[in-house]
């Protein structure tokens, strides 16, 4: 059961989402565990590749070029910083790693490629790799998924109806597109949204309702609450009740009941207690690590110590998909090619001048 037939109408939804708070809960908790274990979670890193600079307009975004805000624009990492850094969150407990980029879309340049390269080198360390990284063309999705990506990120991140009052750069087709065409590919999708942007109830149940509309489902959706950075047109946005959120991610779990729901942004504004309501509600995961992508985020050994009280256990990779085969890139490898070429091409160079050098005679006239 991917989508729940009982809750396929905005009415139902909206009913739903205002139902007495525990009873959702209870709901939620109920679907949750026929689908899925209930004491594992799994915790995710996240690694911003490209930080800044971004031509979007998107309200919430710290990373749009266009507002003033205190991030520090940073080219793309290397596949060997991405490495370390893959590292690290592996041995703290995460088993899924998503690689952000600040890029309105994929370029097919030389940073894709490297892109290409990182997301080989973290599927190689068995964790599951995740990119969102603007939109995709269906040849750029292939690239990626022949390089072992798992999933695509990509947010409709909210209704179509309140789209255009967040961004005004791209439409929601655009977004759907891409998601669409990392289908086709054969990558799991990763799609979900953002509360607390002003939006209205039948908002947040409008973004789930476009979900129920396609085909298949994103099998993992991020309910993430808005971080008002300062400097970006929703810095005054008030922040939302904890409740609200609690009440987005259970209605999300029973409207999706095999979908992975993910506990994203905005857990520096949660208590523990908070957070073990969503959990209850069937949240199977967090952002692990200090940072999110420019923004706190609570701290390992906070996270380590609400596992321990809650009785949580991290989820392993791969859980709910066959780790994908890594296969070497046709165009890095003929780029490879290309330069091992000319680097023999100019070693032999080198060696002809070498051959035929004739020191200048020098001539003394008595
Ligand atoms: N540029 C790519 C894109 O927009 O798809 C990838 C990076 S973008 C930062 C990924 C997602 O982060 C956005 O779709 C949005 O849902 C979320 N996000 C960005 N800024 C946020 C904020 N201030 N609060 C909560 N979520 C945010
Ligand atoms: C998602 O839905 N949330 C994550 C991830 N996908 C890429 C990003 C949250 C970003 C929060 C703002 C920031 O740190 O810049
Ligand atoms: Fe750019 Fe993505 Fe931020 Fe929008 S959300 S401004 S596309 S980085």
């Amino acid at each position: 059961m991917k989508v729940n037939p009982q809750y396929s109408t905005k009415e139902a939804l909206i009913e739903l989402y205002n139902k007495p708070l525990l009873e959702l809960v209870f709901e939620a908790a109920t679907i949750h565990r026929q689908f899925h274990n209930p004491r594992e979670v799994q915790m995710s890193a996240l690694i911003s590749i490209k930080t800044g600079g971004c031509p979007e307009d998107c309200g919430y975004c710290p990373q749009a070029a266009r507002y003033h805000t205190n991030v520090e624009a940073h080219k793309l990492m290397s596949v060997d910083q991405v490495v370390e850094q893959a590292k690290n969150a592996k041995a703290n407990g995460s088993s899924r790693l998503c690689m952000g980029a600040a890029w309105r879309e994929v370029r097919d340049n030389r940073d894709f490629d490297r892109v290409i390269e990182m997301v080989q080198a973290v599927n190689d360390m068995d964790m599951e790799v995740c990119a969102t990284l603007g939109m995709l063309s269906e040849d750029q999705a292939q690239r990626l998924k022949n390089a072992g990506l798992f999933a695509y990120n990509h947010n409709l991140d909210t209704s179509p109806e309140f789209y255009g009052d967040v961004i005004s750069t791209r439409e929601y087709e655009d977004r759907l597109r891409t998601i669409d065409n990392a289908r086709k590919a054969g990558i799991s999708v990763c799609s979900g949204g953002i509360i607390g942007m002003g939006e209205a109830i039948e908002d947040r149940v409008g973004m789930l309702l476009s979900y129920m509309a396609m085909e298949t489902p994103p099998e993992s959706i991020p309910i993430n609450a808005l971080v008002a950075v300062d400097g970006t047109p929703l810095e005054d946005q008030k922040p939302i009740e904890q409740w609200e959120l609690i009440r987005m991610i259970a209605t999300t779990r029973i409207a999706f009941p095999q979908s992975v729901i993910r506990l994203s942004a905005g857990r520096t504004k949660m208590n523990m207690e908070a957070q073990a309501l969503c959990f209850m509600a069937g949240a199977g995961s967090i952002f692990a690590g200090d940072k999110l992508l420019t923004t706190p985020n609570p701290e390992f050994n906070e996270d380590k110590e609400m596992f321990d009280i809650l009785g949580l256990i991290p989820k392993t990779s791969f859980a709910d998909g066959e780790k994908p085969v890594s296969h070497p890139d046709p165009i890095i490898e003929e780029r490879k090619r290309k330069d091992a070429e000319r680097l023999e091409e100019l070693k032999a160079a080198k060696a002809n001048t070498e051959d035929g050098f004739q020191p200048r005679r020098v001539v003394t006239v008595e």
